[in-house]
């Protein structure tokens, strides 16, 4: 058991490091403020090589392995959560998944331009009345011979306006319930597709998160990924390793915070001394810092464990409750410490504090997370 990154790895860090200081960290108030994250930045991730990092090389990705991808979410995410999400969904859901299930064809047509950032795509399983309850799928795909008749509405997703390539997750036949699901790959453009409203955030506003309508869209049996009936299971193995990359975001949002309130309490002054040589501050970071090193020990347990080809549900499960509860510690705590600054805009931690609810939502809520992991411990 090793707990040193390797020479590679530490330049994956560095890489991300570097971007997100000197490229994101500039405009990342105003992107929040404007609620938008400009296509050159998007292009520029994806030139880095941050958007398809673990997909094979023979479909132009990175060919790297999870730890390196949780490291560069990290730093990503100390800085812009925004662009973290992004690169999030485009990595671990949909490369990922059109990696290991789509065909041979599919993989030409769309991983080889999503894994550059040529083009980004999007992951579309919620609904106006199917979020956590995810097999209540009322999106209908009808059955006509070699093509699909796709109509329905998808609520509250990640890349929403932004991408070009669509997994839609939607039910063929009621009567088998959740093995009635399928997942269609669907394009930007196809008639009957229109891209709803843009949801106004709490947090993440730079991200773009829109509803999607479906009226008789038609789409080509050859963008079905897996058998008939093969969606939901597609939906659910996805989002396994989908959580191991939203506990790194909700790592990288606690340690940006932490970072933070650490350089503001080494220079601020209170009753003559730095709030650093306080004890009620020093102990604050203590904490901080311990959560913190618990967090990272489970991102990487379960990343590690899924480069090792082990089961690595539960410990994704674990990974993201726990990363994404101490998120809301850590950065309720770093505004504590910044006090009256800590509540304004410019000192980037209030910001932090809203970035960090999503964490415990998104891709399966907290309660999803205990469900899957209660679930695993009674096997
Ligand atoms: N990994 C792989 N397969 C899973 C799974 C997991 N974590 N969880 C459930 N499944 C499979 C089950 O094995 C079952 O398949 P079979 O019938 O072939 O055995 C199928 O999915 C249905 O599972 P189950 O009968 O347990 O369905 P429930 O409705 O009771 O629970 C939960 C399903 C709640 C686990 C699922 O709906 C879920 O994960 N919801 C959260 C969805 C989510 O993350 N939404 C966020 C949207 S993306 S931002």
């Amino acid at each position: 058991m090793t707990f040193q990154l390797s020479e590679e790895q530490l330049a994956v860090q560095q890489a991300a490091r570097d971007f997100a200081q000197t490229e994101l960290l500039p405009g990342v108030i105003e992107r929040d403020t404007t609620q938008k994250f400009p296509i050159e930045l998007q292009k520029k991730m994806g030139t880095l090589g941050f958007m398809g990092m673990m997909v094979d090389p023979k479909y132009n990705g990175g060919g790297m392995d999870t730890i390196s991808y949780v490291v560069a979410m990290e730093e990503i995410s100390k800085v812009d959560a925004s662009a973290s999400v992004m690169m999030s969904v485009n990595n671990s859901l949909v490369c990922w998944g059109l990696e290991k299930f789509g065909n041979e064809d599919q993989k030409e047509r769309y991983l080889k331009r999503l894994a550059t950032g040529e083009v980004i795509g999007a992951f579309c399983l919620s609904e106006p009345e199917a979020g956590s309850d995810a097999t209540s799928q009322r999106t209908t795909a009808e059955d006509k011979g070699d093509y699909y008749l796709l109509n329905g509405t998808k609520n509250w997703i990640t890349n929403g306006s932004s991408a070009s390539v669509y997994l839609v997750m939607c039910q063929t036949d009621a009567s088998k319930k959740h093995k009635g699901i399928n997942c269609l790959i669907v394009e930007r453009g196809q008639p009957g597709f229109v891209v709803g409203k843009k949801e106004d955030k709490m947090g993440i506003r730079g991200s773009d998160t829109h509803s999607l309508m479906f009226t008789d869209v038609k789409v080509d049996k050859k963008n079905r990924i897996g058998e008939d009936g093969f969606g939901f299971s597609f939906a659910m193995t996805t989002l396994n390793g989908g959580r191991i990359g939203i506990a790194s975001q909700a790592l990288g949002i606690s340690s940006g915070a932490y970072e933070l309130a650490l350089a503001y309490a080494k220079e601020r002054k209170a009753f003559g001394h730095k709030l650093s040589e306080h004890q009620a501050i020093q102990f604050k970071l203590a904490e901080m810092a311990t959560k913190i090193n618990a967090a990272r020990l489970l991102v990487w347990q379960a990343a590690s464990l899924k480069d090792q080809k082990k089961d690595f549900v539960k410990a994704a499960a674990m990974a993201k409750l726990y990363a994404s509860q101490i998120a809301q510690e850590v950065t309720t705590e770093a505004v504590q410490i910044h006090g009256g600054y800590g509540y304004v805009k410019e000192f980037h931690v209030e910001r932090l504090m809203r970035d960090a609810k999503i964490t415990q939502i998104y891709e399966g809520t907290s309660e999803i997370q205990k469900m899957v992991i209660s679930r695993e411990l009674m096997k």
